[in-house]
């Protein structure tokens, strides 16, 4: 039998991997878990550097983009043990003592770190930062955080109007406002509550749709006084506040489970158990969106794990089926529509995809890069401007892709690559460790290498 996964190392850091799918009727199978969830560890890494006293993160996600996290808070002053998914101590010096960094900040490929990082930052009154991210997030809209950050009062410049980092932050002395975001972004909601801790007064969000609510959240349980307006969509913090240091621990991440979670679907003979799920509302868009495909996916064993609701998804191979995904539904799973996408390529009839243009300003344009390498691969997809159209059915040929540096499209192809005849070369595969570093193990585990 030929080996499912090779790996090769090739020129200048970048990793190409083979895979070839599993021996016919063998399946996968297994229990895994996921690593912890991405927003919640940006988050925690956050809400520990501005709270009072000492914050223990138990789950954290070892990837690249916590690093980045952690990184930029470990230049401005804050003591952050090293990162384990055991657990992480953070030594919180309060509300506006981040130092002034003697370097500019680096965000990495990370969106999160960014925006979220540029709301606090602004609100520290006499204090200069930089900051900036590698080649993709320095294409990527800031306009959206801080244009409402310039309404209260932020003084912030960069490219294009101060559009594109490398941004410049002057911190300042901001006024509350009333946002009303024109996209559903827990980026944008994020930022403006995060500016909102250091102003005084009330600092509303309302968003055109619920986007993840992990902010909210995170910030009640240290100690922010918050309140949720769910007809509206409107969040509202009062400031100032006065954050503690807390106890979190971050369940895994539904996001990295969706790749399981379809690959399980479309492999002939699967049955897998994904342990330790975060299962929060307004993340379990794919969830809905698998039933609607006909996906056999089973909820055990839920509970609630400081505050956030978790369970083990089971999959099994299912037969699915074309269905349309649209409206209020796509904030709640915008990253997943790469692998979605690979799970409407293997349904029967039509899958449509709509409202989801912000799939174009995410680490890629998401839209045509997963519709082009999946086509390469024999698939028949037709990009729209705001998503995607995809007829299932056509069997899938390995050939050469590219991740283009993404780490969703990354593992998107990989699990691909497992219902694709004949090997699947994956350019620039490195990708992945963005948010899942020990993606290709898991892989080999499954197909019980
Ligand atoms: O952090 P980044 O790079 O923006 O990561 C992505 C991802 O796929 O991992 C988006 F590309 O996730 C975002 C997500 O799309 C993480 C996030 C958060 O933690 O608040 C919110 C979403 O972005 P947005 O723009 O809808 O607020």
């Amino acid at each position: 039998m030929l080996a499912p996964i090779v790996m090769s190392e090739i020129t200048e850091d970048h990793q190409t991997v083979t895979i070839r799918p599993p021996e016919l009727g063998l399946g996968l199978q297994g229990r895994i878990q996921v690593p912890g969830d991405k927003s919640i560890s940006h988050r925690a890494l956050m809400l520990g550097s501005i709270a009072q006293g000492e914050t223990q993160i138990e789950g954290l996600l070892l990837g690249e983009d916590p690093q980045s996290t952690a990184a930029c808070f470990r230049a401005m002053g804050i003591e952050i043990s090293a990162l384990n998914s055991q657990q992480v101590r953070v030594q919180g010096l309060g509300l506006g003592q981040l130092q002034e960094p003697s370097e500019v900040l680096d965000a990495g490929n990370s969106g999160t770190t960014l925006r979220l990082m540029l709301g606090i930052l602004a609100s520290h009154p006499g204090r200069f930062f930089a900051i900036t991210g590698d080649r993709s997030l320095r294409s990527r809209p800031m306009s959206r955080v801080v244009d409402p950050l310039g309404t209260m009062g932020a003084s912030i410049w960069g490219r294009k109007g101060g559009t594109l980092a490398p941004l410049a932050v002057q911190g300042k002395v901001l006024r509350p406002i009333h946002y009303q975001s024109p996209i559903a972004s827990a980026q944008v909601k994020s930022c403006i509550l995060l500016a909102g801790l250091m102003t005084e007064g009330k600092t509303t969000v309302t968003e055109p749709a619920l986007s993840r609510d992990h902010s909210e959240r995170m910030l009640q349980a240290f100690g922010a006084e918050l309140s949720v307006d769910p007809e509206t969509h409107s969040v509202t913090i009062t400031g100032p506040a006065t954050l503690r240091g807390q106890s979190v621990v971050v369940p895994g991440d539904i996001s990295s489970a969706a790749f399981w979670l379809v690959a399980g679907a479309i492999v002939p003979g699967s049955n897998l158990l994904i342990e330790n799920v975060g299962v929060n509302p307004t993340r379990t868009g794919i969830l809905e969106a698998l039933d609607l495909m006909g996906a056999q996916v089973a909820l055990e064993n839920q509970r609630l794990v400081a505050g956030e609701p978790v369970a083990d998804l089971r999959v099994q191979t299912s037969a699915l089926k074309g269905c349309e995904i649209q409206g209020d539904l796509i904030p709640r799973l915008i990253d997943e529509i790469p692998i979605l996408a690979v799970a409407a390529v293997f349904a029967t009839g039509k899958t449509t995809i709509r409202d989801a243009a912000e799939l174009r300003v995410k680490e890629s344009d998401r839209i045509a890069v997963i519709a082009s390498q999946l086509n390469r691969m024999g698939a028949t997809i037709t990009e729209l401007p705001d998503g995607l159209e995809i007829i299932g059915g056509t069997p899938l040929v390995g050939t050469d892709v590219d991740s283009c540096t993404d780490h969703r499209i990354a593992m998107s192809l990989s699990i691909a690559a497992l219902n694709a005849s004949g090997a699947t070369i994956i350019h620039r595969a490195e990708a992945a460790a963005v948010s899942y570093p020990n993606f290709l193990d898991t892989l080999r585990e499954i197909c019980k290498l």
